[in-house]
């Protein structure tokens, strides 16, 4: 087991379409497990193999709160097989977007297909945060982030303020809701 590094805007590879798991195999298992001694340190409830530079079709989440014991879910090559016409806001973070926190409007809960961690087909009909979770997760996958789904004014301006932070070597932790002209900070 070890803790990797999770990778932050604006780095590209949060930016690549995973390839699917071929076999569920020792390698795999590995980066699971190592997914969520990663996850239980951020601490974060869901992450995307991609988040630890690993582009495959891997995504682990525990939603069980601080006093209850760990929930671990794993899900290897998820896909949507059908989603609620009912929509649900929730206000989303990322961990690759460090301290930035938006409502994002998606499905209410979708049926989702996947390999568990000995490899078998299974399909889970998830609702509430699970669903909400695992559709920011597959979104990883895809290349996709929850900015994605927010305005393209507040999209571009936590853009450009990971951007800056990038460029000045800074530990990327901005706060971007109280973002002020550059000449105000020096
Ligand atoms: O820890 C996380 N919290 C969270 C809150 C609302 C919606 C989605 C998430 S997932 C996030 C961890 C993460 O970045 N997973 O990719
Ligand atoms: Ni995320």
């Amino acid at each position: 087991m070890a803790l990797r590094d999770i990778i932050v805007l604006p780095d590209a590879r949060l930016r690549l379409v995973s390839e699917p798991v071929k076999a569920v195999d020792a390698e795999i298992r590995a980066l699971v497990d190592d997914m969520f001694e990663t996850m239980y340190a951020a601490p974060g409830i869901g992450l995307a193999a991609i988040q630890v530079g690993v582009p495959r079709r891997v995504v682990t989440i525990d939603l069980a709160k601080k006093e209850e014991p760990p929930q671990p879910l794993v899900f290897i090559n998820p896909e949507i097989v059908s989603a609620a016409d009912e929509k649900s806001v929730y206000e989303e973070g990322c961990l690759s977007i460090p301290e930035y926190y938006e409502e994002v409007t998606r499905p209410v809960a979708v049926k989702v297909k996947f390999l568990d961690r000995d490899g078998k087909a299974q399909e889970i009909d998830a609702s509430g945060l699970l669903a909400t979770c695992l559709q920011h997760e597959i979104d990883h996958l895809n290349g996709v982030l929850f900015i994605d789904h927010i305005s393209k004014l507040k999209r571009e301006m936590v853009v450009k303020k990971f951007k800056k932070a990038a460029r000045r070597g800074e530990h990327p932790k901005p706060k971007v809701e109280d973002d002020k002209p550059s000449h105000h900070i020096g």
